[in-house]
């Protein structure tokens, strides 16, 4: 008999929110609790393109804005394969950074479009949960400043928020907002239980296609 699949859940949020240090716990509760659970970040940077999208970010190289959208959307479809064998195997995934991500970003650039920017990232694994970790800017900015990195800086980012308040509006999505200004361990609790709700549910849902 086939078990039943993992469950794929997705970390978005402004920059600071918690996402890495939330997926980090979420993913060891998870394990504790006797489920089989890993963890994946994009852009994940190892791959070829991986390394092409960190040396953008780190300002190393300059890249064309539809090329680097399209890189970071391949850098998503490269790990489908491998992301599709663990669900089926009844590994659940959380994912910090998805496609949400890709579209709030490009999209707060000028002339770009929601629409455009979420073609190539149409028919990707649909997440069963996607986690919105809420932060003011001003709640953000007492983390620690901004780094060096691309796209670290307070207008930019405020524009980004706007963009994934739109895609918040898509309701065949399963979006949860959580109030990212509670202390790591209050957030940690509510994120495990969210999750553990989710995996209930999976049951024999079949894995869905993104935005399809
Ligand atoms: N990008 C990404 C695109 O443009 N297109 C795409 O398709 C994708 C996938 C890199 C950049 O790439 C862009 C978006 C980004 O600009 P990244 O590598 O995920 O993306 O970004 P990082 O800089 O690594 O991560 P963030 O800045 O977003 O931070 P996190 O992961 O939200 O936050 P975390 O957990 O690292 O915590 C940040 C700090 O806050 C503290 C932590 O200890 C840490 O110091 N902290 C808390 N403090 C108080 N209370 C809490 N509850 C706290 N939780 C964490
Ligand atoms: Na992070």
């Amino acid at each position: 008999m086939a078990g039943r699949r993992g469950a794929l859940i997705v970390l978005e949020g402004v920059d600071r929110a918690g996402k890495s240090t939330q997926g980090r716990r979420l993913v060891e509760a998870l394990r504790v609790a006797g489920h089989r659970a890993d963890l994946l970040c994009f852009p994940e940077r190892t791959t070829e393109i991986g390394r092409l999208i960190s040396s953008y970010l780190e300002k190393e190289k300059n890249l064309e804005d539809h090329a680097v959208h399209l890189l970071f959307s391949a850098n998503r479809w490269e790990h489908v394969p491998l992301m599709k064998d663990k669900l089926h195997q009844g590994i659940t995934l959380v994912v910090d950074r998805y496609a949400f991500s890709g579209v709030a970003f490009t999209s707060a650039k000028q002339n770009f479009c929601l629409d455009w920017c979420k073609q190539p990232d149409v028919g990707l694994p649909k997440p069963d949960l996607i986690l919105f970790l809420e932060l003011s800017p001003e709640e953000a900015a007492v983390r620690g400043n901004f780094g060096s990195e691309r796209y670290e800086n307070s207008s930019f980012q405020k524009k980004v928020l706007q963009s994934f308040y739109h895609l918040m509006k898509d309701k065949t999505l399963n979006w949860k907002t959580i109030d990212a200004s509670k202390s790591i361990e209050d957030l940690h609790r509510e994120i495990k239980s969210v999750a553990e709700e989710t995996l209930k549910d999976i049951q024999n849902k079949p894995l869905g296609e993104l935005w399809k």
